[in-house]
């Protein structure tokens, strides 16, 4: 029989890629697929550093940014620029690159929740198409129910409550992203075309997200509102990461080191960024909490490191600028927590390690992300309050105290459950095998 041909297309941002990529291996090395990855590029990144990680056979066919110097100014703030070159290189690309370069018409074609231009393409190809959710289903749940952004009134009082399966799913407020977000690409677009997909792949699986997946696949508001059939997947999370060069090789070399389970991970995403104040109270928080730590910060943060931090945490502190292989420090037998925005993909590739979480939220979805795995799931501590003695706190009450038991033993047990999902016969493998039947026939 000839092999289902699927096309994925990620949005060209690390936390959108790396889980579409994840996608590619699984449907090619278990599922038996023909893949074909399409990635936007510009004439000097033909094939980026991420794709050698794809296997030999998937086909990697780029697609050629368009040019968006009519459309923007110099002061075109760089995301909206990003929004724009992700718009109009679908637009322009997307349709002509397909016709030409695919021989075998694909069975089903999975794009990124922040690509859904291609949704159009595809249905003028008669192709079915998918959206690949890169986060949580309680974050799909909002974006549902805020659909309609006329409808903000929905969100006044503490909580909001939306339709839930058993019970309503409560949402606080304060952790909604609407103030911020209420004109960007996802509100104004990519959420209204969600019912012209065939059907949702979600990074999460059901034995973490239980109550929110049952709202959305069965409570009657999500029905008539015309929502996909959805189909959790997750955890989508790289299994292996080499070291790359010089600096990661220092870097794993001094995690070799230090005690089993004593380091603190603190990252914040290939987006946030913290401002002098909070570099400052963190900095002071994780002298206080005298834990040890390897740090990813920007070049440009490390100048608002109070004065003498660095000789005082010789030895059990590290400050890296730029990047470290997350999934390989998470591994790590040396870490003992990860100090996070709570992007969903640094949550997954926490989770997947056994890893409890420190959740400090920075926008977008991160604070719902934040309370959910904190209040509801059980393998975060959030830092609740801005400041040094907070930060300190709860950084050695997580390493140390009482509630660090706790949340460590839920969140090996929440591993457990990641790993069974994935494996034959799990619900994650068996969702995405029930889509295989279905692009089979
Ligand atoms: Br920092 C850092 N190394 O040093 P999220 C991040 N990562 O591999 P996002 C590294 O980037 P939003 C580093 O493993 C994860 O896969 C990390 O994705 C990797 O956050 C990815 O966590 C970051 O989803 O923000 O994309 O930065 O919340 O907006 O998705």
């Amino acid at each position: 029989m000839m092999k289902p041909h699927i096309a994925l297309l990620p949005c060209p941002a690390m936390g959108h890629v790396t889980p579409m990529l994840q996608l590619a291996n699984r449907l090619v090395l278990i599922h038996h697929c023909h893949v074909t990855f399409l990635h936007f590029t510009a004439e000097d990144d033909h094939r980026p550093h991420h794709l050698m990680k794809l296997p030999p056979s998937v086909t990697v066919l780029p697609l050629p940014l368009a040019d968006i110097s009519a459309l923007t100014t110099g002061d075109t703030p760089l995301f909206s620029r990003h929004c724009i070159t992700v718009r109009e290189t679908l637009l322009r690309s997307l349709k002509p690159t397909l016709l030409q370069h695919l021989q075998q018409t694909p069975q089903a074609f999975i794009t990124d929740m922040f690509c859904t231009q291609a949704l159009e393409t595809c249905a003028q190809l008669a192709i079915p198409s998918y959206i690949l959710f890169t986060t949580s289903a309680l974050f799909l749940s909002f974006s549902l129910f805020f659909r309609d952004t006329a409808d903000n009134n929905k969100a006044s009082g503490e909580f909001l409550q939306l339709p839930g399966g058993c019970k309503p799913l409560i949402i606080r407020t304060a952790d909604l992203p609407l103030k911020y977000n209420l004109d960007d690409e996802w509100y104004r677009y990519h959420i209204k075309r969600i019912p012209k997909a065939s059907g949702i792949l979600l990074n999460t699986f059901e034995e973490l997200e239980p109550e929110q997946l049952r709202a959305i696949g069965e409570n009657s508001f999500f029905k008539e509102i015309d929502t996909p059939p959805i189909f959790p997947i997750g955890p989508l999370v790289k299994e292996t990461e080499p070291v790359c060069g010089r600096r990661e090789e220092c870097i794993m070399n001094w995690l070799d080191k230090q005690p089993s389970g004593s380091v603190v991970l603190v990252a914040f995403g290939s987006f946030g960024r913290l401002c002098a104040e909070q570099i400052s109270e963190l900095a002071w928080g994780l002298e206080l909490s005298q834990q040890r730590f390897l740090w990813v910060a920007r070049a440009e943060e490390e100048k608002d490191l109070p004065e003498g931090f660095a000789e005082r945490t010789r030895g059990t502190g590290m400050v890296v600028d730029s990047w470290v292989p997350q999934v390989r420090v998470l591994g790590h037998v040396s870490t003992g927590a990860f100090l996070s925005h709570c992007g969903w993909n640094s949550v997954m590739e926490s989770v997947c390690n056994g890893v409890p979480l420190i959740a400090w939220p920075l926008h977008a979805d991160q604070m719902m992300n934040a309370t959910m795995i904190a209040e509801e799931i059980g393998v975060a501590v959030k830092v609740k309050v801005f400041g040094r003695e907070e930060i300190g706190r709860v950084v050695r009450g997580v390493m140390e105290g009482e509630e660090g038991k706790a949340v460590k033993e839920r969140v090996k047990e929440v591993k457990e459950s990641a790993l069974k999902s994935l494996a034959k016969g799990g619900s994650s493998y068996e969702a995405l095998d029930s889509l295989l039947l279905q692009w089979k026939q």
